[in-house]
């Protein structure tokens, strides 16, 4: 497609960028971040991910990009070790199914981090359910794989997949990330924040953390707090920003 074409020119004139989006603790302290990859061709208006990511993902170009995704992700952590980083933060990347499927994912994550020379305990890989379903078993060796690297393993938008709940528990997560979609009517009616406290109860019974996306108001916030979720990220706190705007935001922060 014309779009699949641009997506490659894009790569070779470093169209492609990471915004930041911070997470926070109950007490409202940065623990981490999300990086969330924009589109600003040259000369054009931003692409947004829910178009181009699509697109990525059917081309095969995800790999390429996925593999930029990393590559800058890494360079950011090593960059901000620079500043006084909280003790416990970590990066957030979202991996593709597609890279995850890669024969030689362990050792192209591993020439990554020794290119770069990233801490790998600074990185969370975000893995959705399509990670998950193709071979399970393979999927298990994966993730402690890279757990015995050191980084930690996440599973993104926790409710909007349909794997069953069985199969998570053998996993080697180190947190489950609420989906947006299941925050965004808790302040609305009992069954949703029910589903929610759900999610919480079983993420503790597997010593699991967690972390809601997508909260934009106070009282959502005061509602995962109540009912123990460890973390927070969304409009509430801080849109997705350019490194430069989060080094500003760190400064604050800290
Ligand atoms: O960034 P939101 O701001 O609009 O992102 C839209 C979608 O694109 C989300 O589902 C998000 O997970 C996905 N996405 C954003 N950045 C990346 C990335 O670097 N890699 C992959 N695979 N998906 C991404
Ligand atoms: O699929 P994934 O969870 O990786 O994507 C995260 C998406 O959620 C990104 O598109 C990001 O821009 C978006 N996002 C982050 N915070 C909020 C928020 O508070 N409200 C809404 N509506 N979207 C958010
Ligand atoms: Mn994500
Ligand atoms: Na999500």
């Amino acid at each position: 497609s014309a779009m699949a074409v641009d997506i490659k020119t894009g790569l070779d004139n470093d169209e492609f960028s990471l915004y930041l989006q911070p997470q926070v603790l109950k007490n409202g302290s940065l623990c981490g971040a999300e990086a969330l990859l924009r589109w600003l061709p040259s000369n054009r208006t931003p692409v947004s991910p829910g178009t181009f990511i699509p697109v990525a993902e059917s081309t095969g170009l995800i790999l390429p990009l996925g593999a930029w995704v990393l590559k800058q992700a890494c360079t950011i952590v090593t960059d901000l070790e620079k500043y006084q980083l909280p003790e416990n933060f970590a990066l957030a990347v979202n991996i593709s199914a597609l890279q995850f499927a890669e024969e030689n994912f362990i050792e192209t994550v591993k020439q990554v981090f020794d290119d770069t020379g990233a801490s790998p305990s600074r990185l969370k890989f975000e893995l959705t359910e399509t990670c998950l379903v193709q071979d399970i078993n393979r999927a298990r060796n994966i993730m402690k794989a890279l757990r015995n690297m050191g980084l930690q393993v996440e599973l993104d938008d926790f409710g909007t997949g349909y794997s069953s709940l069985n199969s998570i528990k053998n996993l080697p997560l180190t947190a489950l990330k609420i989906d947006a979609s299941l925050i965004r009517d808790i302040e609305k009616d009992e069954p949703s924040r029910a589903i929610v406290r759900a999610a919480l109860a079983m993420a503790r019974a597997m010593s699991l953390k967690t972390i809601a996306e997508g909260v934009e108001t106070g009282s959502q916030m005061a509602y995962l707090n109540t009912e123990g979720c460890d973390m927070i990220q969304g409009y509430l706190f801080a849109k997705p920003m350019p490194y430069e705007d989060f080094l500003s935001y760190l400064g604050r922060k800290l």
